[in-house]
C-alpha cells in the first residue's frame, strides 16, 4: 500500500536503485551510527557518484535534471534507511544546490554548482543564529564589502553538515547599523569552508539524527571575493526562504520515510509478538492502531506529491510545503510514537529501531521552521486579500 500509483518509468527507476542501495549500504549500519554518532561521509561520496546529490539541478551543469516528485521519492526511500543520511543529503539537494541553480551566474554554476551536483563538493546552509530562529530575518551576521570583495563576522547555528561540508551557502546583513532594512537587509554568500575566518564548532550532541552533522559556524573576519555575493544584494533572504519552500518538502518526505519504516516494523513485531495465547495482531485495540497510522501516512503523502506537482507545474507552493511539511512533522511523531507503543517495553529499549526512529522524528516538527511557523504561513497565504 505504500507504493506510490502511476510512477514514470524513470521515477520507477530511481525509486528502485534509491532503495537498492539504501537497503544494502545504509539500512544495515544506522543503528550503528546513531549510537556512535558517526558522519559516513563515504555513504554521501557513493550516492553522489549515483547522481542523488544533483537530481534537480540541470544537467548542462552536472545534474540529472529530473523533477521535484522524483527526487522527494528517491529521498523517501533513503529516509525509510535512515533519517541523518537522508538529512545531508535533503539539505544538500534543496537548498544550496537550488540557491546556485536559481541564482547563481553562470561562473558560480561552473565553479561550484557542478561539483556538488555530482557529489564530489558537500553543501550546507547557513541562516539561523542563536537569536534568530524563527524570527530568520532577524539575523545579525554581518557582511562588509572591502576593496577586494567581502569580509564577514558572525555565528550561525543549527548547520546541518556545517563541519562536513566544502561550501556554505550563508545568509549575512548587507545592510549598517542604522540603515535597518529588515529582511531587505540580507544578502547571500557562497562561503567555501576551506577559507581562513570559517570555523566548525563541535558536533552537537542530538536526540536525533544523530548520525548527521550539525553544528555551530563562526565566521571570524572571513574574507571572501566579489563574486562571492549570490545574486543581487538585498535578496539573500527572499532566496533563502525560496530554497526553503523545497528544503520543507524534503523534510516532508523524510518524515514519510521515516514514518514507513515505523509502520513496517510495527506490522511485524504485531504478528510475531504473542501475549494472552495469541499475536497481539489479533488484538482489535492494536489493529486500530496500524490502521490509524496506515492512513495518516498515505494523507501525509498524498499532500506532499500533491505540493511536488504543484511545484513541478510552476505554481507558488508556499503553502502547499507548508502545509505538507506541517502534517508530515505531526504525522511522523505520532506514528513513531505509535510504533513503539506497539513494541511495549522492548520499543523504549535502543537493542529494538523503534525508538531511534521517534527520536529522528521529533526534529520534523521543529527544523526548516517549526510546525507554529507553517501555520503563520498558511494562514497569511489564506488571509492575504
Ligand atoms: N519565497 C520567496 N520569498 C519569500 C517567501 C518564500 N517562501 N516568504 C517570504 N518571502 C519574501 C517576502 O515576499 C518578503 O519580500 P517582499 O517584502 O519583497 O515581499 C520577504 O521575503 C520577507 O518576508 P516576510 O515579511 O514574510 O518576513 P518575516 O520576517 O515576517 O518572516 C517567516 C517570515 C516567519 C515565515 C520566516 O522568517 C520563516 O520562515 N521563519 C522560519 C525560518 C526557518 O524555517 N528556519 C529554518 C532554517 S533551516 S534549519
Amino acid at each position: 500500500m505504500t507504493e506510490s500509483p502511476a510512477l514514470s518509468d524513470t521515477q520507477a527507476q530511481v525509486v528502485a536503485l534509491a532503495r537498492e542501495f539504501a537497503a544494502e549500504h545504509i539500512a544495515p549500519f544506522a543503528a550503528e551510527w546513531d549510537a556512535q554518532k558517526r558522519f559516513d561521509r563515504d555513504v554521501l561520496r557513493r550516492l553522489g557518484e549515483l547522481g542523488f546529490f544533483g537530481m534537480t539541478v540541470p544537467e548542462e551543469y552536472g545534474g540529472l535534471g529530473l523533477d521535484a516528485v522524483t527526487y522527494l521519492l528517491a529521498l523517501e526511500e533513503i529516509s525509510y534507511a535512515d533519517g541523518a543520511v537522508a538529512i545531508s543529503m535533503g539539505v544538500h539537494n534543496s537548498l544550496p544546490t537550488q540557491m546556485l541553480a536559481r541564482w547563481g551566474s553562470n561562473a558560480q554554476r561552473r565553479r561550484w554548482l557542478e561539483p556538488m551536483a555530482r557529489g564530489e563538493l558537500l553543501g550546507a546552509f547557513a541562516l539561523s543564529e542563536a537569536e534568530a530562529g524563527s524570527d530568520a530575518a532577524g539575523l545579525t551576521a554581518q557582511a562588509v564589502r572591502t576593496p577586494r570583495g567581502w569580509t564577514l563576522n558572525g555565528m550561525k547555528a543549527w548547520v546541518t553538515n556545517g563541519g562536513t561540508a566544502d561550501v556554505v551557502l550563508a545568509m549575512c546583513r548587507t545592510d549598517r547599523e542604522g540603515e535597518r532594512r529588515g529582511a531587505h537587509g540580507i544578502s547571500a554568500f557562497i562561503v567555501p569552508t576551506d577559507a581562513p575566518g570559517y570555523r566548525a564548532g563541535k558536533p552537537e550532541d542530538k536526540m536525533g539524527l544523530r548520525a548527521s552533522n550539525t553544528c555551530a559556524v563562526t565566521f571570524d573576519d572571513l574574507a571572501l571575493p566579489a563574486d562571492a555575493l549570490l545574486g543581487e544584494e538585498g535578496q539573500g533572504f527572499v532566496y533563502a526562504l525560496g530554497a526553503l519552500d523545497g528544503g520543507r518538502l524534503g523534510v516532508a518526505a523524510q518524515a514519510c520515510g521515516i514514518a514507513r519504516c515505523a509502520l513496517d516494523h510495527a506490522v511485524r513485531y504485531a504478528k510475531e509478538r504473542r501475549q494472552f495465547g495469541r499475536p497481539i495482531a489479533e488484538f482489535q485495540g492494536l489493529r486500530f492502531k496500524l490502521a490509524d497510522m496506515a492512513t495518516r501516512i498515505a494523507a501525509s503523502r498524498a499532500l506532499l506529491y500533491e505540493a511536488a506537482r504543484r511545484r513541478d507545474a510552476g505554481e507558488d507552493v508556499t503553502q502547499w510545503t507548508s502545509m505538507a511539511k506541517l502534517f508530515a512533522g505531526e504525522m511522523v511523531m505520532g506514528v513513531t510514537t505509535d510504533a513503539v507503543q506497539v513494541f511495549g517495553g522492548y520499543g523504549y529499549m535502543r537493542d529494538y529501531p523503534v525508538e531511534k526512529l521517534m527520536r529522528d522524528a521529533k526534529v520534523i516538527t521543529i527544523y526548516e521552521g517549526t510546525s507554529e511557523i507553517q501555520r503563520m504561513v498558511i494562514a497569511r497565504g489564506l488571509l492575504r486579500s
